[in-house]
């Protein structure tokens, strides 16, 4: 049986809820222009009045908002509500410059739970489960954000946050964990040090689900924690300026729902600003219709991804986006050619020597771009026979190289020394930006 946390707004006809829309759109404008100044100059910069946007149609008059708006506005210069009415601060450090900060109402922390309510039901996680949440918990969203969606759901909490990994897994045994909230990064570390303990998730522990997101993964690599581990692996989407984790995808794992009713995407084509048909692969844009504090117009969020409208078959109406590439900035330009990680993680998660830990490393030599990737082998592949190594090595280089078009060098290294990850893994190192 397929089961839903509000089934009415979940299985709402599409045109019921694009009328919605259109009246949290109409909302949406003429609250920013009259509680932001922001967004009052930016509006009349672009020579639009609220009472210009009637329907969804009207949206492409409105002008973007960008993460440097952000920043440039640091820290609250964006906010519609007065600081006594904030509930919470998030801070994402972000790599360059000032910090983003994000402010929430007391609503927007409860629409929040709610959308987290509602994709936690939609992969049969509530009462009766542990939730081991293995987020970070502090200025990132991830941990808090799980956090509440998992109480609204009547779950139990286990706010291990990251880190002390031996003790996650002892009280995940002793506690009987029966759902993981982390990076996959962090969920593969932690069947690394359970494995070295003479630890089984699968056969040890209750763990039935996890929920991997904040950085991008790939299909292949979900194959290979399902099979490891036993687990089921859902995909967790959102960012903090959204509020932080949101979306998830559902039971059928074939795409990540987002709530039409709190959200309305875009995918645009980056370089022109077009929006893009269904089905095309753009940027990804979101005006927020729910939120007080921050609320958002057009916002370019800059992950790359593809929308998809078709019916779902748990019933639910609202249209999905498919994995997520990661941002349009993550992309590496290697001799002319463009290359996600993603890409190159897709490529070794399909040879099965390869093991899960990589680091793809960019160089200029002599004026030319050199692309690197430091691999390790898995214990059931691992030889030190030199002439193993090179053929598993050029195994390894002539798949990429079928996939990205490009030259690849892949260097097998010794187990460990690729840098674990508790959080989001740096699994680039683009020497030629330093
Ligand atoms: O990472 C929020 C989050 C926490 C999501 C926990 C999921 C789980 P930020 O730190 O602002 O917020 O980073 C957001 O991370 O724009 C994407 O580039 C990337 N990202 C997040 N989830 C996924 C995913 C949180 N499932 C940025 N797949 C986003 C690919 C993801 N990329």
């Amino acid at each position: 049986m397929i089961e839903y946390w509000n089934p009415l707004v979940e299985r709402m006809p599409v045109d019921e809820l694009e009328k919605m829309q259109e009246r949290k759109l109409r909302n949406l404008v003429s609250y920013v222009y009259q509680h932001s100044d922001f967004y009052k100059k930016r509006f009349d910069d672009a020579g639009v009045k609220p009472e210009d946007i009637r329907t969804l149609n009207d949206l492409r008059k409105l002008p973007f908002t960008y993460k440097s708006d952000l920043r440039d506005t640091y820290p609250t210069g964006m906010f519609c509500v007065s600081n006594e009415q904030l509930a919470r601060f998030h801070v994402s450090s972000g790599t360059t410059g000032k910090p983003t900060v994000v402010g929430y109402t007391h609503n927007d922390v409860k629409e929040w739970s709610i959308s987290l309510a509602r994709a936690l039901t939609s992969i049969g996680v509530g009462r009766g489960d542990v939730i081991q949440v293995s987020y970070g918990y502090g200025l990132f969203t991830g941990g808090l954000g799980l956090h509440y969606g998992a109480e609204e759901v009547g779950s139990t909490v286990l706010p291990t946050s990251s880190g002390n990994t031996e003790k996650q897994l002892e009280l995940m045994q002793d506690l009987n964990s029966s759902v993981i909230a982390c990076t996959p990064s962090y969920f593969l570390f932690m069947n690394e040090v359970a494995n070295q303990a003479g630890v089984s998730i699968q056969g040890d522990t209750r763990l039935r689900a996890g929920i991997f997101g904040a950085e991008p993964w790939s299909e292949e690599m979900r194959g290979r924690i399902e099979e490891a581990t036993g687990i089921k692996a859902y995909d967790v989407y959102g960012t903090s300026e959204l509020s932080g984790p949101l979306f998830t995808e559902c039971q059928y794992q074939d795409g990540i729902h987002i709530w039409a009713d709190q959200f309305l995407i875009e995918v645009i084509d980056p370089e022109t600003g077009e929006q893009l048909g269904d089905g095309e692969r753009g940027e990804l844009v979101i005006t927020t219709l729910a939120k007080e504090a921050l609320p958002l117009v057009r916002y370019r969020i800059g992950d790359i991804t593809v929308i998809n409208k078709e019916p779902c078959r748990c019933g639910r109406t609202h249209p999905r986006i498919m994995r997520v590439l990661g941002r349009a900035d993550d992309m590496l330009i290697v001799r002319g050619i463009n290359v996600f990680p993603g890409q190159v993680e897709s490529v070794l998660m399909t040879i099965p020597e390869v093991g899960e830990h990589f680091m793809i490393i960019v160089d200029r030599v002599n004026e030319l771009d050199v692309m690197k990737v430091q691999i390790e082998m898995t214990d059931e592949a691992f030889s030190d026979k030199v002439n193993d190594i090179i053929t598993l090595e050029k195994k390894v280089e002539t798949s990429l190289k079928n996939v990205l078009n490009i030259a690849v060098k892949v260097e097998l290294v010794e187990k460990g020394t690729i840098p674990r990850s508790m959080g989001k893994a740096k699994k680039v190192m683009d020497n030629r930006k330093l």
